[in-house]
C-alpha cells in the first residue's frame, strides 16, 4: 500500500463540476478541461463520484452496469483520456465503487425478480409477516427498508432508496463478480477507489426486528465485514502496492475504523467517518435546526485523532462532501467573514493527522444553495424527507428552513467558475440551480490577492514539506476553551501549534500557559515561525496572542523537548 500520509485528495462530484457539451450536466470531458486548475491547486488524486450506467435516482449511487460509463457523463474513451491527461500532470484518478447495493435496473436484479435462483441469491430477499415487511428496519432515506417484490409476498432489502437493492455478500459468486469489476478498472489505470458505505455490506444471517432503533446496529460494521474486506483486498487492489483506498463508514466506531485502516490488517488505506458532522443534529436527528455544538466537535476530533493514532489507524480529514451542507455556511460565516472563516476551516482540518480531502468548490469557499422552493431541490433524500416532515405536520416554511440548512443539494449545486449567466459551468440550464450567492466564484477568488485557493495550495505544500504535518503525533490543548480549537503536532524536534477561532468575536491565546502545561515553548516564536495564517500578521503582545474573528494560524518551532 502506498503511503497516503502526505497526499491530498480532491473530490469531483461529476454532475456538477464542468459541463463540456452544453446539456446542463457536468461530464468527464469537463473534468479534463479543468485539469490544469486542479494541478495548480496541488492535489495528488481526484476521486470521481460514480460515472457508471445508472437511472440516476440517486445520481449514480444506483449503478445499473459497473462496466460502462453513463452516456450523460460521456464515453469510456473520455475516461481513458482523463486518466492519461491526469497522469501527465502527476494526478491520479480514483473511482467510486458502490458495492453495498445495485440499482434495481441492474441485470442481476432483473433476473432475480424474474425468478432466476442464482441471481436471487445475489440480493437479500425475505418473506413478509402477514401484511408486514420482514423486519421493522428503516431506510436511510426514510420509510421501510423493505420493498415488496411484485406479487410474490417476498420483499427485498434496501437500506437506501427502494431502487437501490442491497447485495448479499454471503454469496461467493457475487463477491467474485465484484472483484472482477475492481480488477477491470485497475487495468484502466486508476490509482485507487472509494468504497461507498462499505461497512454496511455484512448482514447477519437471521434478520430480526430492532426494538431499540432503526436496525442499523445489526448491519453496521456487520459480523463478517472485516473478512469480506480482507478478501476483497487480496483479490484486487491488495495485489498492487501503490493503490489508495478509502472506505465510507456509516455510524461506525473507532475500534472498527482502526481495523479497517491499520496497514497490518490489509484492508483499506483509510476511512471516512461522520461523527463530527452530526454536531448540529438535535438528539441525533438530521432534520432539525440546531446551532452546531463546538465543544462536542472538539471532543469528537480529540477522540478520533488520538484513538486512531494509538492503534495505528488512518483517517480521511474532511468537512465537506456531496452529502453534506457546505462547511463555510455550517461552521463558518458565508457573509462578513467569508474568506477568513473558509481559510480557518481549511487550516483547522488539514493540519490534523490523516489525509485531507477537498470537495469541489471548497477551495474558493462555496456556500450553501439558499433555495426558496421545494421545486429547486433534486436530491432523493431531501424530497423524501420533505414529504415525511409534511406528513408529520411540520409547516411548509419550517420544512424549507430545515432543507436550507440540511439538504444534500447544498453541496451539489454546480461549480461557480465565474460570474456569467452559466457561471462557466454550462451554456444551458443547469440540472440543479446555482447557489444564490452573488460575487462568489473561482475566478473572483483567484483574482484577489488573498485568495482562499492559495491558502489551500499552501496547506498542501506544507504537508509535503513538514513531516510534523504528515506524520506527527496529535495532542489537543485548551480542551475547555469554548472558542478555540487548539492542537499540537510533534515529530522529533519539530513541534507545531495550530489555533483556530470558530467564532466572530475576539479572544486570546496564552503561550505561557501552554508552556507550563506541555513544556513546549512557543513563547519566542516570531512572524517567521508562522507556517500559515489567515491574517497578515500575528497579534502577539508578550506571551499573549490576540485572536481575531475566525483567525487561525500554525506556528512551528524546533524544540528538543521530547513531550507530546
Ligand atoms: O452515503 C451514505 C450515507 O450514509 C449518506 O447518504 C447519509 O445517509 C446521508 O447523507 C444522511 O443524510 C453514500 C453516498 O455518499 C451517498 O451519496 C449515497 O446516496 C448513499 O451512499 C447510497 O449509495
Amino acid at each position: 500500500m502506498q503511503s497516503v500520509k502526505d497526499k491530498v485528495i480532491y473530490q469531483v462530484y461529476v454532475k456538477s463540476f464542468m459541463d463540456s457539451n452544453g446539456d446542463g450536466k457536468g461530464d468527464i470531458a469537463g473534468i479534463t478541461m479543468k485539469l490544469d486548475y486542479l494541478k495548480r491547486l496541488g492535489a495528488d488524486c481526484l476521486w470521481l463520484t460514480p460515472v457508471f450506467v445508472s437511472p440516476m435516482n440517486d445520481n449514480g449511487y444506483d449503478v445499473a452496469d459497473y462496466y460502462s460509463i453513463d452516456p450523460s457523463f460521456g464515453t469510456m474513451e473520455d475516461l481513458e483520456v482523463l486518466i492519461s491527461e491526469a497522469k501527465k500532470r502527476g494526478l491520479g484518478i480514483m473511482l467510486d465503487m458502490v458495492f453495498n447495493h445495485t440499482s434495481t435496473d441492474h441485470e442481476w436484479f432483473r433476473k432475480a425478480i424474474a425468478g432466476d435462483k442464482k441471481y436471487k441469491d445475489y440480493y437479500i430477499f425475505r418473506r413478509g409477516r402477514e401484511a408486514l415487511p420482514p423486519t421493522n428496519w428503516i431506510s436511510k432515506f426514510g420509510g421501510s427498508a423493505w420493498e415488496m417484490a411484485g406479487e410474490s409476498g417476498e420483499y427485498y432489502l434496501h437500506l437506501f432508496d427502494r431502487t437501490q437493492a442491497d447485495l448479499n455478500w454471503e454469496n461467493e459468486d457475487l463477491r467474485k463478480e465484484l472483484y472482477d469489476v475492481v480488477n477491470f478498472w485497475i487495468k484502466k489505470g486508476v490509482v485507487g477507489f472509494r468504497f461507498d458505505v462499505v461497512n454496511l455490506i455484512s448482514k447477519p444471517d437471521v434478520l430480526e426486528d430492532d426494538l431499540n432503533g432503526d436496525g442499523r446496529r445489526f448491519y453496521t460494521d456487520g459480523p463478517r465485514v472485516h473478512e469480506h474486506l480482507k478478501e476483497l483486498a487480496r483479490n484486487t487492489f491488495g495485489k498492487h502496492h501503490d493503490m489508495i483506498t478509502v472506505g465510507e463508514m456509516s455510524s461506525t466506531s473507532i475500534e472498527n475504523c482502526v481495523r479497517y485502516s491499520n496497514p497490518l490488517e490489509e484492508e483499506l488505506s483509510m476511512v471516512f467517518n461522520f461523527h463530527h458532522l452530526k454536531v448540529d443534529y438535535e438528539a441525533g436527528d438530521k432534520w432539525t435546526l440546531k446551532e452546531f455544538d463546538f465543544m462536542e466537535l472538539k471532543k469528537i476530533f480529540n477522540d478520533w485523532q488520538t484513538g486512531m493514532e494509538k492503534e495505528g489507524g488512518w483517517m480521511a480529514l474532511f468537512y465537506n462532501n456531496h452529502d453534506q451542507p457546505r462547511s463555510v455556511s455550517r461552521f463558518g460565516s458565508d457573509s462578513k467573514y467569508h474568506k477568513e472563516s473558509a481559510k480557518m476551516l481549511a487550516t483547522s482540518i488539514h493540519l490534523m493527522r490523516g489525509t485531507p480531502y477537498i470537495y469541489q468548490g471548497e477551495e474558493f469557499g462555496m456556500p450553501n444553495a439558499y433555495f426558496d422552493d421545494i421545486s429547486e431541490y433534486r436530491d432523493v433524500e431531501s424530497i423524501n424527507y420533505y414529504d415525511i416532515l409534511k406528513s408529520k405536520g411540520m409547516a411548509e416554511a419550517e420544512i424549507l428552513e430545515v432543507l436550507r440548512e440540511k439538504s444534500r443539494d447544498n453541496g451539489r449545486t454546480p461549480m461557480l467558475w465565474d460570474d456569467s449567466d452559466g457561471h462557466g459551468f454550462t451554456t444551458s440550464v443547469p440540472w440543479l440551480p446555482f447557489a444564490k450567492v452573488p460575487g462568489i466564484s473561482a475566478e473572483a477568488d483567484l483574482a484577489s490577492s488573498d485568495s482562499i485557493f492559495n491558502h489551500y495550495r499552501k496547506l498542501i505544500e506544507l504537508r509535503k514539506q513538514y513531516e510534523v504535518i504528515s506524520d506527527g503525533t496529535f495532542m489537543m490543548t485548551d480542551m475547555e476553551n469554548s472558542h478555540l480549537l487548539c492542537y499540537l503536532r510533534c515529530k522529533g524536534t519539530g513541534k507545531m501549534l495550530v489555533v483556530s477561532n470558530f467564532y466572530d468575536d475576539e479572544t486570546e491565546f496564552d503561550l505561557d500557559k501552554l508552556f507550563y502545561e506541555t513544556s513546549i515553548d512557543f513563547r519566542k516564536c516570531t512572524f517567521e515561525s508562522v507556517l500559515i495564517s489567515n491574517y497578515y500578521d500575528l497579534a502577539k503582545v508578550g506571551e499573549i496572542i490576540r485572536i481575531r474573528p475566525y483567525e487561525s494560524f500554525a506556528l512551528y518551532v524546533e524544540d528538543k523537548h521530547p513531550s507530546c
